[in-house]
């Protein structure tokens, strides 16, 4: 559990939030302007593999470190590695969907790919929270904030956040928002109390 004005190191490895959503949505370069690096402007180069980032934010009067893990982008489309984007969420305090707001596949992809993922860790009482990226790059025909309230709402989202990575837009707000979500995710995993409902989750996939 988090002291009143204490705080949880980098080094604890307790709360962990998993970001996830299609390939190239831009999850990378919102985690890394969050950690404090610069906006990637090279080419995209769709990830080959995903790494880990430490940040650090002061919620309430308390430094919590939270581990984000920068999901494998294919993981939730290929039926042999489902099971592993399963388990990974089902490890973590609380999940971040994204799809890029100016990308109809992504957000489609949100119904007809993750929904099925977010609904098992919703069942496990896991936090789950939606975000439109690149919000800067809303050409003709993107995804309205309507619409993705709407999804949100469908899939059983908490929240929806517009984010610009690019311009440095609503990134504090969303990770802010993520890490306040995943705090009693942590207390209670920790206590060991209130049902890890893993255990009880048959899963047929
Ligand atoms: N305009 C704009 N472009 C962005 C933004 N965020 C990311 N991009 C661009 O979108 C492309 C993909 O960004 P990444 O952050 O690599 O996306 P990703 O979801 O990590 O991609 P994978 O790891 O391959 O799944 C890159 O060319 C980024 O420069 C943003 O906020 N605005
Ligand atoms: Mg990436």
């Amino acid at each position: 559990m988090l002291g009143k004005n204490g705080s949880v190191s980098p080094d604890d490895g307790r709360k962990k939030i998993v970001v996830a959503g299609n390939a190239g949505v831009g999850k990378t370069s919102l985690l890394t302007t969050a950690s404090g690096g610069k906006f990637p402007e090279t080419k995209y180069l769709p990830a080959v593999f995903s790494r880990d980032y430490a940040i650090s934010r002061t919620i309430d009067g308390d430094q919590a470190w939270v581990t984000f893990v920068d999901m494998d982008p294919p993981v939730a489309s290929l039926p042999s590695t489902r099971k592993t984007a399963l388990q990974d969420g089902m490890n973590a305090h609380a999940v971040l969907i994204c799809f890029a707001v100016g990308d109809r596949k992504s957000f489609s992809d949100v119904q007809d790919t993750w929904a099925e993922l977010v609904k098992v860790w919703k069942d496990s009482g896991l936090p789950v929270l939606l975000a439109g990226l690149k919000a800067d790059a809303r050409g003709e025909g993107a995804v309205t904030r309507e619409e993705a309230n709407a999804l949100a709402e469908s899939i059983g989202a908490a929240q929806y956040f517009e984010v610009s990575a690019k311009a440095g837009e609503g990134v504090s707000e969303v990770i802010e928002q993520i890490i306040r979500a995943a705090i009693p995710i942590l207390d209670r995993k920790a206590r060991g109390g209130k049902p890890d409902q893993k255990e009880k989750i048959c899963l047929v996939m």
